[in-house]
């Protein structure tokens, strides 16, 4: 993002400095010349043009403080740089600065606002003039999305395609097979259209308890927010889900109407929750297609996540009307920054679900925030409803029976094989619990829609006395749970599988 420009009085005769995320940037006057036409005409400058040579952060810091005419400081400062001169810069890394000093913020820079101080990116030195001057910082925590299980399993990210090429039997009886130009009853020549392999896929059958099911439905008015890499919001199957679109994972802290999926991730798992078939009725099912989707993407295409991103995410989920939050990704450790998030998502009766994690067969071995009590884990099944020994476990052998606590798991779902959307407008087979957790989503969305009957019934209330629609989704979910073995509450299913 560019910040800061600093230009010679005369920009076609010396060098200009100008600022990119945290870096400065020392220009040529052509390159100057550059970035200033294209910021004059409202255009987003990322990359800086190639005659551009990164400055040391502490001189940025410091020709900072000079423009803002704090001499006093910059002497200190120009005295730190000079201790610091042959220390070279490294790669930004991400911290949570503890300090609502307005110095502090204008001179790192703050990406997200949090009550009791800001994240920002941070480089060695500045991180030193941090701790040089007593200010409190913590690294941010970073999680990852979490299939990654394509070692594992062989048939995991196979597209449609390739399951052609290996000679899978995926035929259609129309023959509309993947990639085919088809052809409409009127006779009219349709664009491409890719066909999945069936198109309600035996998760949403088993969720439905109905191995004949056609087509899924309901969801209506449910806002169901998927924190993820992002959505291929074009797909013909989701197109008409998607309510909102936005980015936290670039340098910008926030982009609205962006969510650009180049991993494919954030796609699949949006599709088990809501893929309405198309327009043209040919594509896939997934569990609620009449439900909204918030598409935010909060992890780069690589599949991390900065910890600051996902929870400023999930906060403005629930200040935008999200009544669902899907997050399958994870971390081995806690993050304050979420923790305090989900609080809140809670506290608005938001239902956050989230996948429990890879990282099985032990016991203890769920990931946050799935394993947080607010947050609602779930763990894989395959078809034969068996837990593959990958699926993380939670602790509920050794915690109160049936009561949801930190390290809980609290539910199983299908989570091997499943075949979604993807982000090239095909669709994709992966497996892992990130599949499983959007199927409780959707669940929970087709719920949601049906909820003021279903609410009288179980007559969940809040501590105020009104009822409270995440936490009588949650009671639903967990009477409509089979219990799998071993009997009762168990640290690889929970409550067991809930299906209709
Ligand atoms: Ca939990
Ligand atoms: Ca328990
Ligand atoms: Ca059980």
């Amino acid at each position: 993002m560019l910040t800061t420009i600093h230009l010679p009085k005369q920009p076609a005769e010396g060098v200009c400095f100008f600022k990119i995320s945290k870096f400065l940037k020392k220009c040529t006057p052509q390159s100057c010349m550059e970035v200033v036409s294209a910021v004059q005409k409202g255009d987003r400058v990322e990359v800086p043009p190639v005659d551009c040579q990164i400055w040391p952060d502490l001189l940025s810091l410091i020709l900072h403080m000079i423009t803002k005419k704090t001499p006093y400081i910059a002497v200190i400062s120009v005295l730190l740089a000079f201790a610091f001169v042959s220390h070279a810069a490294s790669a930004d890394t991400r911290y949570f600065v503890k300090s609502t000093s307005g110095w502090w913020k204008k001179s790192f820079g703050v990406r997200h606002y949090f009550d009791n101080g800001f994240t920002t990116d941070l480089s060695d030195s500045q991180l030193w003039l941090a701790k040089f001057f007593g200010v409190a910082v913590e690294p941010v925590k970073k999680l990852n999305v979490l299939p990654d299980l394509a070692q594992a399993l062989p048939i995991l990210s196979a597209t449609k395609s390739q399951l052609q090429n290996r000679g899978s039997s995926i035929s259609e009886p129309n023959s509309l097979n993947s990639g085919e130009i088809g052809t409409v009853p009127s006779g009219k020549v349709q664009a491409k259209r890719i066909k999945p392999t069936e198109q309600v896929p035996w998760g949403v059958k088993a969720v439905y308890n109905d191995s004949l099911l056609s087509k899924s439905s309901g969801g209506k008015d449910a806002n169901v927010a998927i924190l993820d890499t992002g959505v291929l919001k074009t797909h013909p199957d989701l197109k008409n889900r998607i309510k909102e679109c936005k980015d936290f994972s670039s340098t910008i802290a926030l982009v609205d109407g962006k969510c650009d999926d180049k991993n494919g991730h954030g796609t699949h798992v949006a599709g088990i929750i809501a893929a309405d078939g198309g327009s043209d009725g040919l594509g896939i099912y997934g569990m609620a297609p009449e439900a909204n989707l918030f598409a935010y993407k909060v992890c780069s295409n690589d599949g991390t996540c900065w910890a600051d991103d996902v929870a400023v995410a999930l906060k403005t989920a629930v200040d935008e009307g999200a009544n669902i939050v899907n997050m399958s990704l994870g971390a081995d450790a806690p993050s304050r920054l979420i923790t305090d998030a989900t609080d809140y998502a809670v506290s608005k009766n938001v239902l956050v679900i989230a996948a429990a994690g890879n990282d099985g067969p032990y016991i203890g071995s769920i990931d946050y925030p799935g394993a947080d009590a607010n947050v609602v884990a779930v763990g894989a099944v395959d078809k034969d409803v068996q837990i593959p020994d990958w699926s993380s476990r939670g602790s509920n052998s050794t915690t109160k029976f049936y009561v949801v606590e930190d390290g809980d798991m609290e539910l199983a779902a299908p989570g091997v094989n499943i075949e979604s959307t993807w982000k090239d407008g095909d669709y994709a087979i992966l497996s892992g619990t990130s599949m499983a957790s959007p199927h409780v989503a959707g669940l929970a969305a087709k719920l949601w829609s049906r909820l003021p009957e279903q609410s009288r019934i179980l007559n969940s209330k809040d501590e105020s006395g009104q009822i409270s629609p995440a936490s009588a989704i949650r009671d639903i979910l967990h009477k409509l749970s089979a219990d799998l073995l071993p009997i009762g509450d168990d640290d690889g299913s929970g409550f067991g599988f809930s299906h209709l």
